[in-house]
């Protein structure tokens, strides 16, 4: 069984990845619009890794018989000044959602709770995926200030990135 503030904590962190897929899906629309085909699919693949992340969570607190509690999704921004815009956007949230990660494990450790703590160290070792391929695209969108013939190549890399499912 799991502790009951645990499980709440599990089910707010469920809720925040399901808010990420709802950014990220909502990016891929904007970026869209303004003609980036690459990065809207590279937005649509963090949408499915995003609710991966939450179905991982969502088995775990039924795993441990624990009671998975739906809440409501808040609705994302919908539009941003650019792609510069955009990534300064997705490094911030990333660093928010790391730190919801480390609080987590803080919490699982107080409760000497240690399939939770395991759990949560895939998490943290994601985030630092996470944190460092976003930090790498927006740092090189400002060197070409986010446009030309450097935006052009970015958005065709960002079109070969793939789903690949977890466990
Ligand atoms: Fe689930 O890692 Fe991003 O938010």
């Amino acid at each position: 069984m799991i502790n009951s503030k645990l499980e709440q904590e599990l089910n707010n962190q469920l809720n925040a990845e399901l808010y990420s897929a709802y950014l990220y899906l909502s990016m891929s629309a904007f970026l869209s619009t303004k003609n980036l085909p690459g990065f809207s699919h590279w937005m649509k693949v963090q949408f499915e890794e995003e609710q991966a992340h939450a179905m991982k969570l969502f088995q775990y607190i039924m795993d441990r018989g624990g009671m998975v509690t739906l809440q409501e999704i808040k609705a994302p921004q919908a539009e941003w000044k650019g792609i510069i815009d955009v990534f300064e956007n997705v490094v911030n949230h990333e660093a928010y959602i790391t730190e919801r990660i480390n609080n987590l494990v803080d919490l699982a450790l107080e409760q000497k709770d240690h399939a939770t703590v395991t759990l949560m160290q895939w998490y943290v070792n994601e985030q630092v995926e996470e944190e460092a391929s976003v930090r790498d695209i927006f740092d090189q969108l400002k060197l070409i200030d986010g446009q030309g013939a450097g935006l052009f190549m970015l958005d065709r890399e960002a079109r070969q990135r793939t789903f690949t499912p977890i466990k």
